[in-house]
């Protein structure tokens, strides 16, 4: 009922109507769940972050998570958390609406509690979210009046940054800190401890995979080349090995270019270029990042070539198709 009400917020001043389904899959699918359940955001306990929810969009866009961990209330005592008012909150993230700087609105970023007798949409998030979908006309809904009152829910995170992402045996691998998120083509995401695959490799600050030969490196500082869960012997070694000059201490972020038969690497505000047949760097480099990818910013975060089916993670990521380069 809490959910239906949360959702009724929404409804009630624009022309969208939602229904509950029994089986099936929804366009917003609802889950409570602890810890790790299956997305590049695990919970993380009582408090800290209560929910989150993905922008509208195909498959995982609109769905919305809560942390099962927490205390759960329609009320408000204490550490307990109020469903009513975190729920319409990730609601609105599904719809389509960022947080507001507006501290009476319900998309302000931090959780408040406010009584929610009588609640309805706070006006700067009537208007966003009307501004999207239409002004509901109906008149056996009357328009509810502007909110006077205070409103507000939890911390969304949803700024992750990856350390490194790259393919391996056609899976694409994320890391971040200690961990990496594994993704098939056909197979759902998959966390793992990074040492529990290579024990030698704490973290990732970079990678790329050299697919025609089955060889991926990993770097940090130093560079590993691993075939699938094994690392090759003689490694790490030092990253000079690839023509760098010794200023050059930590890679961003790296990717193969098939099609060109060349690696980039990006260091700081610059990138290199390897040509992997003759194992040489490219004369004339390092370029500047923001000039040869202009839109992308002056730093890259990670790299992974895009085959078109991961176009959707949102991230401060570079894709590189093969036709920009
Ligand atoms: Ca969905
Ligand atoms: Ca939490
Ligand atoms: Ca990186
Ligand atoms: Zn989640
Ligand atoms: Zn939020």
């Amino acid at each position: 009922a809490t959910i239906s009400n949360a959702f009724q917020l929404y409804s009630d001043v624009i022309p969208l109507d939602f229904k509950q389904i029994y089986s099936g899959t929804a366009d917003i699918m609802i889950l409570f769940k602890a810890g790790y359940h299956g997305d590049f955001y695990p919970f993380d306990g009582p408090n800290g972050v209560l929910a989150h929810a993905n922008a509208p969009g195909p498959e995982q866009g609109g769905d919305t998570h809560f942390d099962e961990d927490e205390r759960w209330t329609l009320s408000s005592r204490g550490e307990y958390i109020n469903l009513l008012l975190v729920a319409a909150h990730e609601f609105g993230h599904a719809l389509g609406l960022e947080h507001s700087n507006d501290p009476l609105a319900l998309m302000y970023p931090t959780y408040q509690y406010i009584n929610t007798d009588g609640y309805t949409l706070p006006r700067d998030d009537r208007l966003g979210v009307q501004a999207l979908y239409g002004v509901r006309t109906s008149t056996n809904k009357p328009e509810p009046k502007p909110n006077p009152g205070p409103s507000p829910p939890e911390p969304c995170k949803r700024d992750l940054v990856f350390d490194a992402v790259t393919s391996i045996r056609g899976e694409l691998y994320f890391f971040k800190n200690g961990y990496y998120w594994k993704k098939g083509y056909y197979s759902g995401l998959s966390m793992h401890e990074i040492k529990s695959t290579w024990p030698s490799i704490d973290s990732v600050d970079a990678g790329y995979e050299f697919s025609g030969r089955d060889i991926s490196f990993l770097f940090k500082g130093k560079y590993w080349a691993v075939k699938g869960r094994t690392t090759l012997p003689g490694y790490p070694k030092p990253i000079t090995k690839f023509g760098f000059p010794t200023y050059v201490r930590k890679i961003d972020a790296a990717v193969y270019v098939k099609s060109t038969g060349r690696t980039l690497f990006f260091v700081g505000t610059k990138y290199w270029s390897f040509n992997e047949r003759t194992a040489q760097m490219d004369r004339g480099f390092p370029k500047t990042i923001q000039h040869n990818f202009p839109g992308i910013g002056s730093r890259v975060d990670a790299a992974f070539e895009n085959d078109g089916e991961f176009k959707h993670y949102k991230t401060k990521t570079l894709t590189i198709q093969p036709f920009i380069i």
